[in-house]
């Protein structure tokens, strides 16, 4: 598909192409809503990048900067393991006061004390922050990401894949040829991971359609995508000047023309903190088919204004999802049926 033929699909009504998402997501997952029970932390706010979308790094808009220690993560990994909770996602700032060994030693602090439970950690712009910074090849860095227990890799970091814009909106971080690579480098070692894009600032239309096809033919190439989650920009606390936020047409469209474009990725993610609950579950019927999960705390998208600070229960999360006509399932985060 091109890109000119993509970006017709916005011209179709927004039902007709909720019709079209919706015959995909029925064929992969009939009327099943998936979510799991997981823990993110952000083990710091202090970046040396200065993404313009950002309302999460310690500057002049939010002065309180912070470095969790190796102690209060692993904590923070094992309270969150006893209430239940089968994954942590650990993704943070770019910063250089850490030293490269102290992410692998968390990681595997983590893994030490609690080691059922799945570690989802490290984006592919951190990846390539520590290659960069420490002078590493890109296959180091995921060696060592796989030496010290991580499991899988999140989707974060991938923005806007356009180079243009990119410049534009976060010009110090990975380049996207670089994210592309590190996660088909992450697939050859037969690992998953998951794919983002942030949207609803100043991109175009055209600028997702061309971010989805980049992300669809590396599918192609290595089918290690898990999911996609098109995270949608949150206005508050950062350098982005919106005028009009996008509506919930236009997020409810972008949500189904990934799910017709990106047929090859399994799963996408209605990232609920970002949409809210309510819209999440509309995602449903548009082509989305997962909620992402409890989170217990949220600090990327709430300082950016999201609702999100405190998760939600697993007993809400399973209720809103019966009541809007769906079956809850409890998934790991491979995707295996839990309950
Ligand atoms: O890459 C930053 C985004 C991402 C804002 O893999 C913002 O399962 C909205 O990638 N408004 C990190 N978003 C979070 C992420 C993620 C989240 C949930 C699940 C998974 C997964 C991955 O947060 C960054 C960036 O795109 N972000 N600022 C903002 N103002």
């Amino acid at each position: 598909m091109l890109v000119k033929e993509a970006l017709k699909l916005y011209d179709l009504e927004l039902f007709d192409l909720g019709k079209r998402a919706n015959k995909i997501r029925r064929e992969y997952h009939g009327r099943k809503v998936f979510y799991n029970r997981n823990r993110h932390i952000n083990p710091t706010n202090i970046c040396v990048d200065r993404c313009r979308f950002c309302g999460f790094s310690a500057h002049r808009k939010n002065p309180n900067p912070y470095v969790l220690s190796a102690e209060e993560i692993v904590q923070t990994a094992i309270d969150a393991r006893k209430r239940g909770a089968k994954e942590v996602h650990i993704v943070g700032a770019h910063n250089k006061k850490l030293g490269l060994e102290w992410y692998f030693d968390t990681f595997k602090a983590v893994k030490n004390a609690a080691s059922d439970i799945h570690l989802k950690a490290m984006t592919a712009a951190e990846a390539e922050f520590l290659a960069r910074t420490y002078n590493l090849t890109f296959d180091e860095i995921l060696d060592r990401m796989i030496k010290s227990g991580v499991d899988s890799m999140p989707g974060g970091g991938a923005e806007i894949f356009d180079e243009t814009l990119r410049k534009e909106i976060c010009g110090g971080k990975v380049k996207s040829a670089d994210w592309l690579l590190i996660h088909e480098l992450w697939h050859k070692r037969g690992r998953k991971s998951n794919a983002s894009m942030l949207f609803g600032h100043i991109e175009t239309r055209e600028h997702r359609v061309d971010h989805l096809l980049r992300l669809r033919a590396l599918q192609e190439k290595t089918g290690g995508f898990n999911a996609f989650i098109p995270l949608l920009y949150q206005t508050k606390n950062n350098f982005l000047d919106i005028k009009k936020p996008i509506d919930a047409e236009e997020i409810l469209k972008t949500i189904a023309i990934s799910r017709i474009i990106l047929d090859n990725i399994p799963h996408i993610k209605a990232y609920w903190v970002g949409l809210t609950l309510n819209l999440a579950l509309v995602a449903q019927e548009f082509g989305a088919d997962d909620m992402d999960g409890t989170i217990e705390r949220e600090s990327i998208n709430s300082a950016a204004g999201a609702a999100s600070a405190n998760g939600v229960s697993e007993k809400l999360m399973r209720d809103l999802i019966t009541n809007a006509g769906f079956t809850p399932i409890e998934r790991d985060s491979m995707y295996k049926e839990i309950g």
